[in-house]
């Protein structure tokens, strides 16, 4: 075959599994914000990644693997999360791209629904195995902590700086997150209707245990985070309503997620370390 993307194809077909434990990984890591770290010197330290996507070279990577990010007015959190997420999943030896999805204008945040904006977007560039759902602010201590989604959705937060290291509280499921394509079609993705601040990590918590589907967690010694330093951004407020809404989504989910998330694209831009999909997410009030 002359088409060189098949060759391609065919020539990392027969290489070897990547295993389980990359040779490449470190353990727990040094973190370091330098403040007058720039975008330039994070792609000189990440020549290999192009357009957001990476790809082992010296074996057959297990998982193809979409790091979904929602943002806006995060510009710092992103480009620190940038410089510590390229070379910790390159480590892990994945076959990944990292999109940031962007909510444009200034109504009221929904990090559910860019969510799901973003699994419907990333499965048009390719078939993805498994969705890791990414604060911009929250940067990994520990490489063993692996970017990889396993039989049941895996809550990858288990300890926090900000909270001495201790789940949050029981069922806790916010911060980042690993379902696999999967996983995520079953539960029918996140709400759609959480708007502003809070419980829209508790009602997809809700939609796994509709499935009879166990959130995981591994260790504490591993699943550790720094989160970057912030307070409540204007446009994410409280949301008031969300008990509310958590009382009916065993009776509303299966009309409100992915298959009636409806939004309006406005640009896709690959640039070198991320793909960024800004969205209208049209805010109904
Ligand atoms: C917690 C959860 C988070 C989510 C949120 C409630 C943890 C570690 N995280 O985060 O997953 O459930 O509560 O909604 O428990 N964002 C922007 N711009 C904005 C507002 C938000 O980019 O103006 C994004 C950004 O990726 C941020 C995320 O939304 O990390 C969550 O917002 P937050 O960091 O303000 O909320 P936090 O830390 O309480
Ligand atoms: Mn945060």
């Amino acid at each position: 075959n002359s088409n060189p993307a098949t060759r391609l194809h065919i020539l990392s077909s027969s290489l070897q599994q990547c295993s389980l434990k990359s040779p490449f990984l470190v353990g727990k890591l040094q973190l370091s914000f330098p403040s007058s770290l720039t975008l330039r010197e994070v792609e000189k330290e990440n020549t290999r990644v192009k357009e957001g996507h990476f790809e082992p070279v010296e074996c057959r990577p297990r998982q193809s693997v979409a790091i979904l990010i929602p943002h806006r007015n995060r510009e710092k959190h992103l480009l620190y999360l940038l410089y510590h997420l390229h070379p910790f999943l390159q480590r892990q030896q994945l076959h990944y791209a990292v999109y940031v999805i962007h909510q444009a204008g200034n109504a009221m945040f929904n990090r559910a629904k860019l969510l799901n904006v973003g699994y419907l977007e990333a499965l048009k560039d390719h078939n993805w195995d498994c969705f890791i759902f990414h604060d911009v602010d929250l940067v990994p201590e520990n490489d063993y902590n692996l970017y990889m989604c396993d039989q049941q959705p895996k809550h990858l937060v288990v300890g926090r700086n900000v909270t001495g290291y201790k789940l949050r509280y029981k069922g806790y499921f916010g911060g980042v997150t690993a379902m696999t394509k999967k996983q995520f079609f079953k539960v029918n993705g996140f709400s759609n209707n959480y708007w502003g601040w809070g419980g829209e990590d508790d009602d997809l918590r809700i939609r796994v245990e509709l499935q009879h589907m166990k959130i995981m967690r591994p260790s504490v010694d591993v699943a550790r985070y720094t989160m970057i330093f912030h307070k409540r951004d204007s446009g994410n407020e409280v949301n008031k309503d969300r008990m509310r809404l958590l009382q009916q989504t065993r009776r509303v989910w299966k009309k409100d997620g992915i298959n009636t998330c409806s939004y309006k694209m406005l640009s896709v831009d690959r640039s070198s370390l991320y793909i960024n999909v800004t969205v209208d997410v049209e805010w109904p009030n």
